[in-house]
């Protein structure tokens, strides 16, 4: 099947909340070798964007919403391990980064994808969950020596929670040994720079693109 076949089926298995169709597909891509990258970025998480913006126009509600990402999980959960077998070995780590999202906010299929893109790109990712605290973020900076953080907020009213983790940051004595993205559908580069942040990265490949050349 081809590359864009694959993608559309994605997308409407997504659309029409189908995990089993999401696994199939993502088996399907699997055993054709096809481009995962692609099929996450132009297949589940376009059908992904398609929901949200039906949600936002009041054409979807919460248990829709809730069915599309399970099976959005469902298909890129095949797609995981395959992609990190793929990648980059641990020996070849680009360094350590630490990505959550942000205290009060439980949306993570975003940062999730960043991870796992980051993950592949040869970073060692840590992903310490949704909701986190922001004290236990720097912890979590501390004990794996990170070298950059990357946050997501997909709320207006937890984008502050990046702000704050700035000065936490300066605070605990460690901002100056990361880079900070930022990151989260209302997330602009606008915010990165009235908050301090060193980065803003609008997708996965952006944040791939954006850490890579900061280590090089
Ligand atoms: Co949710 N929700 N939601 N939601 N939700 C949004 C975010 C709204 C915009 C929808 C709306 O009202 N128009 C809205 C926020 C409004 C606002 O503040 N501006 C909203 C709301 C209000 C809520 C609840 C409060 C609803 C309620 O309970 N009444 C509640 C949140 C409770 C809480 O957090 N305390 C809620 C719950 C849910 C779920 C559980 C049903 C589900 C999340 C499931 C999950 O994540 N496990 C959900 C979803 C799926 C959405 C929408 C529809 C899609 C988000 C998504 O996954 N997009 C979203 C509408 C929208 O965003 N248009 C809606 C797809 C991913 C791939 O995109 O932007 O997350 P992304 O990530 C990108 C990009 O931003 C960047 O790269 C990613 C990959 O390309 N990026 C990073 C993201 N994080 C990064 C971190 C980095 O370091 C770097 C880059």
């Amino acid at each position: 099947m081809s590359q864009a076949d694959l993608n559309q089926k994605a997308k409407n298995a997504v659309l029409t909340y189908q995990n089993k169709d999401a696994i199939a597909i993502a088996q399907q891509a699997v055993a054709e070798k096809a481009d995962l990258v692609d099929l996450i970025q132009n297949g589940f998480t376009a059908g992904m964007t398609e929901v949200g913006n039906l949600f936002e126009e009041k054409k979807l509600f919460l248990p829709h919403v809730m069915a599309a990402a399970a099976a959005m999980n469902a298909g890129v959960d095949i797609l995981t391990p395959e992609l990190e077998r793929t990648g980059k070995s641990a020996g070849e780590g680009l360094g350590n980064v630490v990505i959550c999202t942000i205290e009060g906010d439980i949306h993570s299929i975003g940062k999730d994808i960043v991870a796992i893109m980051l993950k592949v790109a040869g970073f060692n990712v840590f992903n310490i969950g949704r909701d986190v605290a922001l004290g236990k973020i720097v912890q979590a900076c501390k004990d794996h020596k990170a070298m950059a953080v990357g946050t997501s907020a997909l709320m207006t009213s937890t984008m502050v929670g990046q702000k704050t983790l700035e000065g936490l940051l300066v605070k605990e004595g460690i901002r100056d040994k990361l880079l900070t993205n930022v990151g989260g559908a209302p997330v602009t580069q606008m915010w990165a720079e009235e908050i301090g942040a060193d980065l803003y990265t609008e997708n996965a490949s952006d944040a791939v693109a954006k850490f890579t050349a900061a280590v090089r």
